[in-house]
């Protein structure tokens, strides 16, 4: 495949390792009777959630909670996640790249029949097998049908919502199906959606076994659309420049800031406990803030549904009093499907996740020197549901692309025009289009591109006819 054919339609190291192997206990065959001491594990994933819609990445939205865990820990500046949310739950759950298996496109509202596979080990159940309890309390989005059932995939307990957004206090879909549940019981509260969440995390803390530790996710729907919260909260953004002249945004800043009240309660609990410096927290972002529905990736190109920087390189962080030193920038490039490894390592299992696919980032977290990383597949193949649904432009696109330790490509059909784009990871802002300079590299990525999606599941033959793809295969 050459670039001429391309246009089809028209145009921390030492110190990590002696750190971090004397904190951690051993595996201990997995047995339940000796986890006692064993760290906890909190990742939380807001949706939606923009780049610079942190303090700590200059946002004017309140999040002093975020910001001091970030500023407290390690923070990631290229942590790679999939554009749309449901593929990038996929890979943090199983360990795979998108496309390893269903998910190429968002279950979009729960409707497609698709979800994690049966025999699907997921790092849920990785935990659970190692003697901890687990939880997810929030956003599941890895199906509705009762075989994708959170409780069916590792999850001792769950609370929350199953379908990819609710109404934050009427609590249904936008089918009109009412989604808020614990377990696999239905139940019914009319209060803010995070406020709830926050509150559960944090009883689940105070009331966990404490023979053994836990796994939870704690994955909030904000900042995800609809733009509701508490009026005082929208109050105080009021006269914000944003939120005046849009008026999404006066939402959304007030949803992540009652996010990150909501975070502070829990890292309060975690105090009050005084299993602090007993518990790794993880955060990350979905993918990209939506502009569409208030969310800002400043300074760089792209939103959801996009491979641009904006799209899928999100706010992310890690923290753990005594264990990750405080202040760490790392540019190591982190694949969602990492934490799976990544995380195994932090609390001293056996790594079980995908080889290949999964990688062990531990050392990084502690500022280790960068690693090499194998190329990146890139898409947004979302489904003609959600791209009629999102049909506001640059999300509804078509993208394809491949992302390695020089060079991202991204290639896009909008309304039957190709884009090509070839940016230089060292130009961070991706300005400069290199596509023309070097055909070869495209070429190059190009071959790489379609070695990654040989194989995959969801064939994107269909595209041809509807919207093509803008390479010939
Ligand atoms: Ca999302």
């Amino acid at each position: 495949m050459g670039l001429k054919n391309i246009i089809k339609k028209s145009v921390v190291g030492g110190l990590t390792g002696l750190l971090m192997s004397s904190c951690v206990p051993k595996d201990n065959n997995n047995s339940n009777t000796s986890n006692y001491n064993k760290p906890n594990v909190i990742v939380i994933i807001p949706d939606d959630l923009g780049w610079a819609d942190v303090g700590y990445n200059g946002s004017h939205i309140e999040t002093p909670n975020i910001d001091k865990l970030a500023e407290e820990g390690v923070r990631f500046n290229n942590f790679v996640v999939h554009p749309w949310c449901s593929p990038t739950r996929a890979e943090f759950y199983t360990g795979h790249f998108p496309g390893s298996w269903a998910y190429r496109t968002p279950n979009f509202n729960g409707m497609e029949g698709t979800g994690i596979p049966e025999g699907e080990y997921t790092i849920a159940e990785r935990f659970r097998d190692a003697g901890y309890s687990t939880a997810l309390i929030g956003k599941w989005h890895m199906g509705t049908q009762p075989e994708f059932h959170p409780n069916e995939h590792g999850f001792d307990y769950f609370y929350g919502h199953l379908g990819g957004y609710i109404g934050f206090y009427i609590k249904k879909a936008i089918d009109g199906n009412h989604d808020w549940w614990k377990n696999k019981e239905e139940i019914y509260n009319s209060r803010y959606a995070t406020n709830l969440l926050g509150e559960e995390a944090s009883r689940y803390i105070r009331e966990r076994d404490k023979s053994k530790p836990f796994f939870m996710t704690l994955a909030f729907n904000a900042p995800h659309f609809p733009q509701q919260a508490p009026e005082d909260v929208i109050e105080k953004y009021r006269n914000s420049t944003f939120c005046r002249f849009f008026s999404n945004r006066c939402g959304y800043m007030a949803q992540v800031d009652v996010m990150d009240q909501e975070i502070g309660l829990v890292l309060d609990t975690l105090d009050d406990e005084g299993i602090r410096e007993n518990t790794l927290t993880m955060f990350f972002s979905d993918n990209g803030g939506s502009n569409a529905f208030g969310g800002y990736n400043s300074p760089f190109p792209g939103e959801k549904g996009e491979i641009l920087k904006g799209g899928v390189q999100v706010a992310a962080f890690a923290n753990w009093p005594g264990v990750i030193n405080s202040g760490i920038i790392s540019d190591q490039r982190i694949h969602t499907s990492d934490l799976f490894a990544t995380l195994e390592a932090a609390v001293g299992l056996r790594i079980r996740a995908p080889a290949h696919e999964s990688t062990n980032m531990w050392p990084q977290f502690n500022g280790g020197a960068r690693i090499s990383r194998n190329p990146a597949l890139l898409e947004n193949l979302a489904s003609d549901t959600a791209r009629e649904f999102y049909d506001s432009g640059n999300t509804s696109r078509l993208w394809r692309g491949v992302l390695t330790d020089n060079w991202r490509l991204t290639i896009s059909n909008y309304e039957g025009v190709c884009n090509i784009n070839l940016f230089d990871v060292n130009d961070p802002l991706e300005r400069d289009n290199m596509s023309l300079v070097h055909p070869e590299v495209v070429d190059e990525l190009i071959d790489e591109l379609q070695k990654l999606e040989k194989g995959l599941k969801n064939d994107i033959s269909h595209w041809n006819k509807k919207n093509g793809v803008c390479l010939e295969n």
